[in-house]
C-alpha cells in the first residue's frame, strides 16, 4: 500500500469510475496576472490593493500572480502530464468586457480562445467559471449586487461568453463560492466593500442567485450544448452534541452558509425555515414577481462542490445583544472539538469524512445531482521548509488528498453521484487578502522567476490519474 515512485505499477485498491474527471481548478484574478495588460478594466481586487496594500499579505497584490497570461502554453504542457483531463479557470468579467458593459474586448476572447483550444489541444476538457469573487469596479461602483441591474449586465457577459466559446466548452459555471463575497464583502470585512450590514447581504446573495438563474436561463437558450452548474463550498455543520439546542444551532448555520446557495441552486427555491428567520427580523431582499419561476427554471445540471474544512457548532451561550447588529452568529458559536485533526502549516481542521457528508446529503436530499470535488487541497504557510533536493517534499499533501479520495470513493461505492476530483491548485497562487501566505499548488512557483517546480505531490497526482485510483 505504500507509494512508489514515478513509472512503477502500483498496486490498485481505490479504482474510480471511468472518465472519471482528474484535474484542478484556479482563477482569473489568482494566476492570469496581466492585470493592466491585454485591455483589461479593473475588478475590485486591482482597486482595493491601490486604496490598502496594508490588508495584503505582505503588501502583495494581484498585479503578476502566476502569470498565466503570458505563460498558459507551458502550464498547460505541464498539466497534461500531470495527467489532467480536465481544468477550471474562470473568466475575467473585467478582461472580456472591460467596465462590466458594452464593448468586448478582443485581446481577451483572443486569449481565452487560446486557452481553450490548447487545453483541447492537450486532451484537456476545459471547465469554465464566469465569476469568482471579481466585480468589475465601475459596476461596483453602482452598487455591485446589491443593484438589480447589475444582474443584467451579467447575464448579458454570461451570453456572450456563451456565444463566443460556447462552440468548445461544454462545462459552464455560473459562480464559484457566491457565499464568501457576502461573508466577506458584506458581514465579516474581508473582501471589498468592507461593508458589515446583514440586510445588504441578504440581497446581495439573493441577486447573485437572481443572477445565476438569468445566466443558466440564457445558456439553455443558446442550445450551444453541455452543462451547466454552480460551484459551492459546502461546510457541513456539525453540532457539539445531540442536545437539541446544540442540533438547532447546527441547523441554523447549515441554513446560512450551506443552503441559502445550495438549495435554490438545486431545487430551485429557498429552504422554508431561513425565510421565516429573515421575515421575522425583518430582513427579507426586495424581490420581483416572477422571481419564483426564474430560480425555479435556474436549477442546474451539475453541481461543483468545494471542500476544505468542516463548521463545528454549538448553541450560543450568551445572549447576542438584542440592539446590535444582526448577524448569522446571533444564533450559533463556534465549537472547538477536542482531538480534532488540525492543518499544522494553515490552522484549517482536517476531517476527511466530511466529503462523504455532503455526498451523502446530495444523494438523499438533493436528487443525487450529478457533481464533483471541484476543490480541495492543503494551504502550507513557508513551503520552503520542506524543499530537499530542489523538490517540495510535500508528502503531508498526498496524504490529505489521498485520504479525501478513501472518502470519495466510498461516497461513489455508495451511490453518489461524483464525476471528479479537482485539487486547489496547480501552481501556488495568489490568494486574495492572504497573497502568497499559503501555498496550495502542485507545481510551487517561484515569486522571483516565476519559474514552476514539480512538488513531490505532482508526481504522484500524475500516477493516481495514470491509475485512475491507487
Ligand atoms: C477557496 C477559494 C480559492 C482559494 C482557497 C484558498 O475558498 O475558492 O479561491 O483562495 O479558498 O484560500 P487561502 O489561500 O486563504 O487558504
Amino acid at each position: 500500500r505504500t507509494l512508489k515512485t514515478e513509472g512503477t505499477q502500483l498496486p490498485i485498491q481505490y479504482k474510480f469510475p471511468e472518465n472519471f474527471w482528474w484535474g484542478s481548478a484556479t482563477s482569473a484574478t489568482q494566476i492570469e496576472g496581466a492585470a493592466n495588460v491585454g485591455g483589461k478594466g479593473k475588478n475590485i481586487w486591482d482597486y482595493w490593493y491601490e486604496k490598502e496594500p496594508n490588508r495584503f499579505f505582505e503588501n502583495v497584490g494581484p498585479e503578476t500572480t502566476s502569470d498565466f497570461y503570458h505563460r498558459y502554453k507551458e502550464d498547460i504542457r505541464l498539466m497534461k502530464e500531470t495527467g489532467h483531463n480536465t481544468f477550471r479557470f474562470s473568466i475575467s468579467w473585467s478582461r472580456l468586457i472591460p467596465g462590466g458593459r458594452g464593448e468586448i474586448n478582443q485581446e481577451a476572447v483572443q486569449f481565452y480562445n487560446n486557452v481553450i483550444d490548447e487545453l483541447i489541444q492537450n486532451g484537456i476538457e476545459p471547465f469554465v467559471n464566469l465569476f469568482h469573487f471579481d466585480m468589475p469596479l465601475e459596476l461596483q461602483y453602482e452598487g455591485g449586487w446589491e443593484k438589480r441591474e447589475v444582474t443584467d449586465l451579467y447575464e448579458n457577459y454570461a451570453k456572450e461568453a456563451f456565444r463566443l466559446f460556447g462552440d468548445r466548452v461544454k462545462k459552464w459555471f455560473t459562480f464559484n463560492e457566491p457565499v464568501v463575497p457576502v461573508e466577506g464583502g458584506y458581514l465579516y470585512d474581508f473582501h471589498y466593500p468592507n461593508v458589515v450590514d446583514f440586510k445588504r447581504a441578504a440581497q446581495v446573495a439573493y441577486h447573485t442567485m437572481i443572477a445565476h438563474a438569468k445566466a443558466v436561463r440564457s445558456f439553455r437558450q443558446s442550445n450551444t450544448g453541455g452543462k451547466i452548474g454552480i460551484i459551492l463550498n459546502l461546510t457541513p455543520s456539525y453540532p457539539r452534541s445531540r442536545h437539541p439546542a446544540d442540533l438547532k444551532a447546527s441547523h441554523i448555520a447549515d441554513l446560512f452558509f450551506n443552503r441559502s446557495f445550495l438549495d435554490p441552486a438545486v431545487l430551485g427555491e429557498y429552504p422554508r425555515d431561513l425565510i421565516e428567520i429573515l421575515s421575522e427580523h425583518g430582513i427579507l431582499p426586495v424581490t420581483q414577481p416572477g422571481d419564483s419561476e426564474l430560480l425555479q427554471a435556474g436549477k442546474i445540471d451539475l453541481l461543483g462542490v468545494n471542500y476544505y474544512q468542516p463548521r463545528r457548532v454549538k448553541a450560543k451561550e450568551h445572549l447576542p445583544n438584542p440592539y446590535g447588529p444582526f448577524m448569522p452568529d446571533w444564533f450559533f458559536d463556534s465549537y472547538e472539538m477536542p482531538g480534532r485533526k488540525m492543518n499544522p502549516y494553515r490552522g484549517w481542521e482536517i476531517y476527511e469524512k466530511g466529503i462523504y457528508d455532503i455526498m451523502m446529503n446530495l444523494k438523499k436530499n438533493y436528487g443525487n445531482i450529478e457533481s464533483f470535488i471541484s476543490e480541495n487541497g492543503m494551504g502550507v504557510q513557508n513551503e520552503e521548509r520542506f524543499i530537499r533536493d530542489g523538490e517540495v517534499q510535500d508528502d503531508y499533501r498526498i496524504e490529505f488528498v489521498r485520504e479525501h479520495l478513501k472518502w470519495l470513493h466510498k461516497a461513489i461505492a455508495d451511490g453518489c453521484n461524483a464525476k471528479g476530483y479537482h485539487l486547489w491548485t496547480f501552481m501556488d497562487n495568489w490568494s486574495w487578502t492572504n497573497a502568497y501566505k499559503n501555498r496550495y499548488g502542485l507545481f510551487r512557483v517561484d515569486l522571483g522567476t516565476l519559474k514552476r517546480t514539480p512538488k513531490k505531490s505532482a508526481r504522484w497526482m500524475k500516477e493516481v490519474a495514470r491509475n485512475n485510483g491507487f
